[in-house]
């Protein structure tokens, strides 16, 4: 009887220890008045501070499509500069109330870290850059050559199995500092810089002579890159699932930053349902109905997010590629709102 007393009185504990994480962050979030974002140290496209030092990219837009949904104010985020070794541990200590900044869904930081990855903002997956003088073709050619990399990422143990599984000499030389690889790649420190193939992309749009630089053929992982945010407040998680699944929901539906106020006035179940015109599926997620017409008035839908971050016209380039709408070919899917 005492036992069973003593199990009650824990499982109550639990479930209201529970219950209390499960609103924290976004309180949190409201009481201060902006949304503290874990991005980059400045990858173009992804998440980078431009002229004027405002952070533009994927990522950012990510983290200001939340602070439209919650503030109906997109400007309301602060960024942190994070390196990829710090990164986890930062969101843990709740230095940042979302972590969105190239980071690679695997399965041992979604279950080991008490950390819960969001969604995929950008299928990636990792690439090698060689000097076009160098006359290297493939990855295959890179047996013993010297090459830079990132530590703290998935990129240095991909290569790693990659060059066991080939039989061919792995010569890395590692910093904990992106500038550092790209600076020791550009100085000829190195002959291959590796990483997330839309990052070489990235840094090589921002080198003197970009032509004189090639990304290899080869693609030698699955780089999933998606927000995190910490483990235990499914308050907080859903908002952050469901701001990247009304991006996309909106792509889908045709409504844009353009038109969604006339969009207001649409007969399509769906658009009256992701604008909260019918229906209210902000009040579970912790904001108002409109939320989804916050982000889109504000932000943009997917694809125009990722237009101009890193789309054709961008010095990225990127094609949409898997990064397309499941109906146009690619595997960008958001569930129904219903
Ligand atoms: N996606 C990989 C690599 C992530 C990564 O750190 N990439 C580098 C190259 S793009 C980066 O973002 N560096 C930016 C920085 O260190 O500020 C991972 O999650 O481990």
């Amino acid at each position: 009887m005492q036992k069973q007393l003593v199990t009650l009185a824990a499982s109550a504990i639990l479930s209201l220890t529970a219950v209390s994480a499960q609103a924290a962050i976004l309180d949190d979030v409201k009481a201060k008045g902006y949304v503290q974002c874990g991005v980059t140290g400045g990858v173009p496209g992804f998440s980078a501070p431009d002229s004027n030092n405002v952070w533009t990219g994927l990522e950012v837009d990510f983290c200001r499509a939340m602070a439209a949904a919650i503030f109906n104010d997109a400007d309301a985020v602060r960024f942190t500069s994070l390196t990829s070794q710090e990164r986890f541990t930062a969101l843990s200590a709740g230095e940042v109330d979302v972590l969105s900044r190239t980071t690679t869904w695997t399965m041992s930081r979604d279950t080991q870290l008490g950390i819960t990855f969001v969604g995929t903002m950008f299928y990636d997956g990792q690439g090698f850059m060689v000097r076009k003088e160098d006359g290297i073709a493939s990855t295959l050619d890179l047996s013993g050559a010297a090459i830079c990399i990132e530590s703290g990422t998935t990129t240095e143990l991909n290569a790693a199995d990659y060059f066991a599984a080939n039989n061919m000499e792995f010569n890395t030389v590692v910093f904990v500092d992106q500038d550092e690889v790209v600076k020791a790649y550009e100085d000829g420190r190195c002959d291959v810089y590796t990483t997330d193939s839309s990052a070489l992309a990235a840094e090589r749009s921002k080198f003197a002579n970009p032509d004189d630089h090639i990304i290899l053929p080869e693609i030698i992982s699955k780089e999933p890159l998606g927000p995190v945010v910490r483990s235990g407040d499914s308050q907080w998680f859903n908002l952050a699932r469901w701001t990247y699944f009304a991006l996309l929901e909106a792509e889908e539906l045709g409504v844009t930053s353009a038109n969604v106020d006339e969009m207001l006035g649409s007969d399509n179940p769906a658009i009256k349902r992701l604008l909260g015109v019918e229906g209210d599926f902000g009040t579970p997620l912790g904001v108002t109905k409109d939320w989804a017409y916050q982000i889109v008035k504000l932000v943009g839908n997917y694809a125009e997010t990722y237009d101009r971050n890193v789309g054709p016209s961008t010095p990225i380039g990127l094609e949409r590629g898997l990064n397309a709408l499941w109906k146009d070919g690619g595997i960008q899917y958001a569930p129904p709102i219903r």
